[in-house]
């Protein structure tokens, strides 16, 4: 680069940089005067805005305020979960304070519940199986106090005639035909709630899907097995004539157990309970039906007491059943009766009707796989 070249360039460059610098040095300068000349001259409603150069309102227009409407949506949307735990929460402390404070003459019964009169729910505060807080069982009351009885249980056990399979529940006394019956003598379910049947010659056990009865075998010593029973731990028993025997119940195979002993004679059914005793009925010549203790090992009879409420003798009992506690018993002239296994004892129940005024022959009865 020769001397003049190089003079040559700084004379072009020099005036170029001096109009850059000069010309942003001057902008600041005015804008700086601009704002401190504009804020000053703004009214006391209004601010500075120096985006915009210019006075703006310290108020929202209407424009902003819409604008400003959306948030609050969130803020009610938050308001509404705190609120909830708060509601919650005095409900809990509330209900201690009336516990700890309760007049026992509100809570009779002592269920936790306070009678209507002192403004608590309890049904009926002298019973203490009765309160809003209890769960529903079968039996003869409402036990959750919401004005249904038995609501959302099955409180049934099998029953048959000498064609049909019924379904009886003795609380509502309601019997409901469910599937025909292949002239059995007996029924009883075994603890996996498998219902098996006897007929004079056979074992069946019934399929409850299909609906149907299925043989499982003949039996090969037995005759006359009127009664038919299963333990909890699905032993089954069947009496017959003045003897008990063991049946097992794939292949129908029997084993004597022993004599009845005694004049006990099977005169329809045997039952165990839930503390896995062995009952039967045994009827003497022109007797009521006697209520029979039954060994398991020896079969040795015992008997316990006719089964009968005051005056009324109860004869022809063919169904023998435990559920829910209680042993009953049913017979040929319709009636279903509850018998006390501690003296024969009987209560009628009800009596079934065949539709036509007669009574349903009632032959069995299985018990329910609870008892
Ligand atoms: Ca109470
Ligand atoms: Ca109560
Ligand atoms: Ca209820
Ligand atoms: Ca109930």
């Amino acid at each position: 680069m020769t001397r003049w070249t190089a003079a040559l360039l700084m004379a072009l460059a020099l005036p170029l940089l001096t109009t850059a610098g000069c010309s942003e040095d001057d902008d600041a300068m005015d804008d700086a005067g601009d704002t401190m000349d504009a804020s000053t001259d703004c009214d006391d409603d209004e601010y500075f805005d120096p985006l915009a150069a210019a006075c703006v309102s310290r108020y929202l227009d209407d424009t902003d305020i819409e604008t400003d409407t959306t948030p609050p949506r969130d803020t009610a949307t938050q308001p509404d979960t705190s609120v909830a735990p708060d509601t919650a929460a005095p409900d809990v402390p509330d209900t201690t304070v009336e516990d700890e404070m309760v007049d026992p003459a509100c809570d009779q019964d002592q269920d936790g519940s306070l009678s209507m009169d002192c403004g608590g729910d309890d049904c009926d505060d002298n019973d203490f199986r009765r309160a809003p807080s209890r769960g529903e069982s079968c039996d003869l009351i409402d036990n959750n106090c919401n004005g249904r009885n038995n609501e959302g249980l099955n409180c049934t056990f099998y029953a048959h005639t000498n064609d049909s399979l019924y379904q009886v529940d003795p609380f509502s006394r309601s019997a409901t035909r469910v599937a025909d019956a292949p002239n059995l003598f007996d029924i009883d379910t075994h603890p996996d709630g498998t219902l098996y049947g006897i007929t004079s010659t056979s074992l069946y056990f019934y399929q409850e899907i299909q609906q149907r009865w299925f043989e499982v075998g003949e039996f090969p010593t037995i005759e006359q097995g009127t009664g038919f029973a299963i333990d909890a731990e699905g032993t089954a028993f069947v009496t017959a004539a003045e003897s008990v025997y063991t049946v097992d119940l794939g292949t129908a195979e029997t084993d004597f157990i022993g004599n009845l002993g005694g004049d006990f004679f099977s005169s329809g059914d045997c039952v165990v309970n839930k503390a896995n005793t062995l009952y039967m009925t045994s009827k003497a010549n022109s007797q009521p039906d006697t209520l029979v203790l039954v060994d398991r090992n020896t079969g040795a009879g015992q008997a316990i007491g006719q089964i009968r409420a005051g005056n009324t003798a109860y004869s022809s009992i063919f169904g023998l059943t435990a559920g829910w506690g209680q042993l009953y018993g049913m017979n040929t002239r319709g009636e279903l009766i509850s018998i006390d296994a501690n003296t024969g004892q009987a209560t009628l129940i009800h009596t079934f009707n065949d539709g036509q005024g007669m009574g349903l022959r009632w032959y069995g009865a299985a018990s329910t796989p609870g008892r």
